[in-house]
């Protein structure tokens, strides 16, 4: 079939306000970003003339500026789910101009094939290669891009130049079937490939092609810094006591990283930790760590869902296939973050805190409870699911004015029943196999600032010290209120609590 081939605000002008919009990618990794960009154009001409114009976002998980930023700057968006990491997005959620609905990862394609949110009315996919009969070759990301090129009433392709077409062939695409009939997901190790390496559409689906050649909008990393390496350090040293003390294999188990910079100061510290064997990453964002650790042949397979490195490493890779493809595959993020895959495969998960609390319990979304930071990503899909879960973060943060072990988190995404393992620069706090009080004990022992050990050791003083989960409920938020009111949470005064 021979495609049309039309300009970015052509493809713009074919959606209309109200409709729901599916995007290929996953973070700003394989983001489709010339139709959105011209989108948002449209938006605001429509604004400017009195007339509603909004969409719903569909995705797979954070995208780039060309699509959450400009999107939301035009005032375009009016439902999006689920993760993001734009600042200007983050304004308009907090600011109640966008209803955002904040989805485990692993969950997004399912609740869109079940109907939960609606009919995807567009789907736009970025590809580095598509043929007459339909084949869709996709770039650094799996995302939604099978469900959503399946669902949607038509297809739009931005066929981006920036990618090469040596990305033909990293990608396993499989969609599982729909309860009842849903079998096993057949991963048995990372390695595994079960479907196609393209995404397969009714080519009479696909209303035009727009030409691009537009790279990631990937961020940087900052250069590591000392907190950063000893929080890695500190993960490192864990792992290899564990695996020293037989709770771990001494074949090891599978990774899974966050994103950030401690995430990548945890890979790059268990790369050069020697005592560790060479091992695999099964996670969901691969980042330039991994790459490099591949390189070194310190990791010997990583299956991820994107690409999310910066550019120079995406077309190192690009470059090399013939060294990387038999040692990377990218899935769709419903097999990447599969609760079920995590736990056959006895993966080992890290991820970032916002602030834990005395018992375990974790936040890794909101600000003082209420103000969304980027949303639960795939954290939950691993932590839940995971051989060990372990969660970092600095004890302190904005200069030590916030302690990020408090008595009660004051946003939960994931719960004492899921955190096994807490990790500061600090220490180790190993909550398995521990009673709340006894966890209590090891977090403040091994994972609080200076600073604030006795301010915690105090609180649990206003406490029964007895029930299940002690706690003095009208103190448990007195940090947070404390940093709302003096702006820093060392001017706590327990003595009005007593
Ligand atoms: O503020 O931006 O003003 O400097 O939060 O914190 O330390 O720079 O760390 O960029 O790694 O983000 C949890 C948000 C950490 C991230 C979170 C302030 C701090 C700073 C950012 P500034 P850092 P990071 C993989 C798995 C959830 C999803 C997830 C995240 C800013 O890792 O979104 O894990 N995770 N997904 O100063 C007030 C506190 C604070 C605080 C930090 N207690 N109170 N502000 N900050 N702690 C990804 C995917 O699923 C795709």
């Amino acid at each position: 079939m021979a495609f049309n081939y039309i300009s970015a605000a052509e493809a713009a002008s074919l959606i209309k306000h109200g409709y729901n919009i599916g995007l290929s990618g996953f973070t700003p990794a394989g983001t489709a970003k010339a139709v959105t960009a011209e989108l948002a154009k449209i938006a605001e001409a429509e604004h400017a003339k009195g007339n509603p114009f909004q969409v719903g976002i569909f995705t797979g998980a954070s995208t780039g500026d060309s699509c959450d930023g400009v999107l939301s700057r035009a005032k375009a968006i009016r439902y999006r789910a689920p993760y993001t990491t734009n600042a200007d997005f983050r304004k308009a959620v907090n600011n109640g101009e966008i209803a955002y609905n904040d989805i485990h990862l692993s969950q997004m394609a399912q609740e869109v094939r079940y109907g939960f949110l609606g009919k995807v009315n567009v789907a736009i996919l970025e590809a580095c290669e598509v043929t007459p009969d339909g084949k869709i070759y996709l770039t650094a990301a799996g995302g939604i891009s099978p469900t959503i090129a399946r669902l949607a009433d038509f297809i739009i392709v931005e066929l981006n130049a920036a990618h090469s077409k040596a990305a033909m062939g990293l990608h396993d695409v499989y969609e599982p079937l729909d309860p009842p009939y849903r079998r096993e997901i057949p991963i048995y190790t990372p390695s595994d490939r079960i479907g196609l390496p393209y995404v397969q559409v009714d080519p009479k689906k696909i209303v035009g092609i727009v030409e691009t050649n537009w790279p990631d909008e990937a961020r940087a990393f900052s250069e590591a810094d000392p907190l950063t390496d000893k929080i890695g350090q500190n993960v490192a040293d864990f792992l290899v006591h564990e695996m020293k003390a037989g709770r771990i294999p001494a074949s090891f188990l599978p990774l899974q990283s966050g994103v950030g910079n401690i995430a990548n100061a945890v890979l790059g510290a268990l790369g050069h930790d020697k005592t560790i064997p060479a091992f695999n990453v099964y996670t969901e964002v691969i980042q330039n760590a991994v790459i490099g650790l591949i390189r070194d042949g310190r990791v010997k397979f990583a299956s991820g869902c994107s690409l999310t490195v910066t550019n120079d490493c995406l077309n190192e890779v690009y470059n090399d296939m013939d060294f990387f493809r038999d040692k990377l595959v990218l899935r769709p993020s419903e097999i990447s973050n599969s609760p079920e895959i995590v736990r056959r495969l006895g993966i080992i998960s890290i991820n970032t805190a916002i602030e834990a609390d005395l018992y375990g319990n974790v936040n890794s979304t909101h600000i003082g409870g209420t103000k969304m930071m980027n949303g639960i990503g795939g954290s939950g899909d691993f932590t839940r699911n995971a051989y060990i879960s372990i969660f970092t973060c600095p004890s302190v943060a904005k200069g030590g004015k916030i302690s990020a072990i408090v008595p009660m988190v004051a946003h939960e995404d994931h719960s004492e029943h899921d955190v096994k393992i807490i990790i500061t620069e600090q220490g180790v706090a190993d909550l398995r196999g521990k009673s709340p009080k006894e966890r209590a004990q090891t977090i403040i022992e091994n994972c609080v600032h200076p600073d604030y050990k006795n301010i915690l050791w105090d609180y649990l003083k206003l406490t029964d010290g007895k029930s299940q989960t002690p706690h003095n409920i009208r103190a448990a938020l007195a940090l947070h209120a404390e940093l709302a009111q003096s702006g820093d949470m060392r001017n706590i005064d327990w003595g009005q609590y007593k």
